[in-house]
């Protein structure tokens, strides 16, 4: 049987980890897989996390199960820094999610699943160009149809705004869209509100059904201003799905902590979704781990704690678009570095340039040119610019 099965690459991104470790180079930069750093190149455990985790040893009582739905007080302390309100429980279903994958993946079933029962045979799920490169999979390993939208402009560093919206015209009443929430992972380009609002006129004039990857909200302009595109669009629309992911902006990767909340028009349909995602979660992973999940519940439960944690996403995010600034300071042709947000940005460079870059001067990067800019520090900004002007 399994002599039939075609041999898959690697994660090209993951790759990087094994590549870096082993090059004995001491000058060498990783802006490979995307990770907070700090000044120092570590990815710490937050000071908040860390407090949560002491009271959760001291006063977790029992290990038995949840259920499908993880943690609920969870999914529910999450909901107003999500949507910044809270949303009637009978219009909204929320379950946590083994991380922002998990619940890509569950939306995915769950598209799937209706589809499945004859109401929206021939779905497609409409994604921009560049992606994160496991949308695409997620979404065909549920047997859904991939249709793309051109989003960013790598060679000119512009978001295709008009083509996107004349792309997502083509698209078909009860079709998704799959729309970055902020921190674009690779372009860094999000759109601006007036871009928003147009997307939210749009997809709710032609019935077409948002999919919100939020997974790095914090990370780009702040808590609030992050969510602020999200939030149109989802008010805009009756139904509308968003993965959401805490394995960033809590700095708790390896635990695996995410959410998928589905908005429905009517209590029936919200009660309808919301036994469809707990039996397909009962089928994926019949309950999503409870640690880290248990966390972040922990620190939204504590004002103190909450305090602590957003002082220290401030921190991440503060220190990212210093580098940012350093590098549009430092060079005019990385002036677009200095607009826009998050992790990623996409330098305009070819793979063999990237390739160069990795050989002659141990700079580690994307294939595609795309670069964390939390591996860099201020010291290190110099040494990018000059490896950069190098292989130009
Ligand atoms: N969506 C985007 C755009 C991402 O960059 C990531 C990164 O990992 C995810 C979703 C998945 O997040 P998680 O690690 O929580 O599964
Ligand atoms: O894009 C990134 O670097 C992060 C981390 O298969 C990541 O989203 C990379 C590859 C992968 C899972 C997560």
């Amino acid at each position: 049987l399994f002599d039939a099965l075609k041999q898959q690459p690697a994660d090209a991104l993951l790759s990087l980890i094994g590549l870096y470790r082993d090059d004995p180079r001491p000058q060498k930069l990783d802006l490979g897989v995307g990770v907070y750093r700090d000044e120092t190149g570590a990815t710490p455990v937050l000071r908040a996390v860390k407090a949560a985790e002491a009271r959760l040893l001291e006063t977790q009582d029992s290990k038995s199960y949840l259920g499908p739905e993880g943690d609920i007080r969870y999914t529910e302390l999450l909901q107003p820094i999500v949507f910044g309100k809270a949303v009637p429980a009978d219009r909204l279903a929320g379950v946590q999610t083994p991380g922002g994958t998990g619940a890509l993946r569950l939306a995915a079933e769950l598209i799937a699943a209706a589809q499945a029962n004859g109401k929206g045979a021939g779905v497609k799920v409409w994604l921009g160009t560049p992606t994160w490169p496991n949308h695409a999979p997620i979404m065909a390993a549920a047997g859904l149809a991939v249709a793309t939208y051109r989003y960013y402009d790598q060679a000119s560093q512009t978001v295709l705004f008009d083509e996107m919206v004349e792309a997502l015209k083509g698209a078909a009443a009860g079709d998704i869209v799959l729309l970055h929430g902020c921190c674009h992972n690779p372009a860094g380009a999000d759109l601006d509100l007036d871009q928003w609002r147009a997307v939210a006129r749009l997809v709710a004039e032609r019935g077409l059904i948002p999919l919100i990857d939020l997974a790095y909200q914090g990370l780009g302009d702040g808590l609030e201003e992050d969510a602020t595109g999200a939030r149109l669009v989802l008010d805009a629309v009756p139904d509308a799905l968003l993965a959401y992911s805490c394995d960033k902006n809590f700095g708790v990767y390896r635990d695996r902590v995410g959410a998928l909340y589905v908005k429905a028009a009517t209590p029936a349909r919200t009660e309808l979704i919301r036994s469809n995602i707990l039996s397909l979660a009962r089928a994926n992973w019949s309950m999503p781990p409870d640690h880290g999940a248990a966390l972040v519940r922990i620190i939204l439960d504590d004002a103190g704690l909450t305090a602590n944690w957003r002082a220290e996403l401030d921190g991440m995010r503060a220190r990212i678009n210093q580098v940012r600034q350093a590098l549009a300071a430092g060079d005019p042709s990385l002036a677009f570095l200095g607009r826009q947000r998050g992790m990623f940005s996409l330098l305009p460079l070819s793979g063999e340039q990237v390739g160069i870059l990795r050989r002659d001067h141990a700079v580690y990067m994307a294939g595609s040119g795309r670069v964390n800019l939390a591996g860099l520090t201020l010291a290190t900004v110099p040494q990018l610019i000059q490896s950069l002007k190098a292989v130009r």
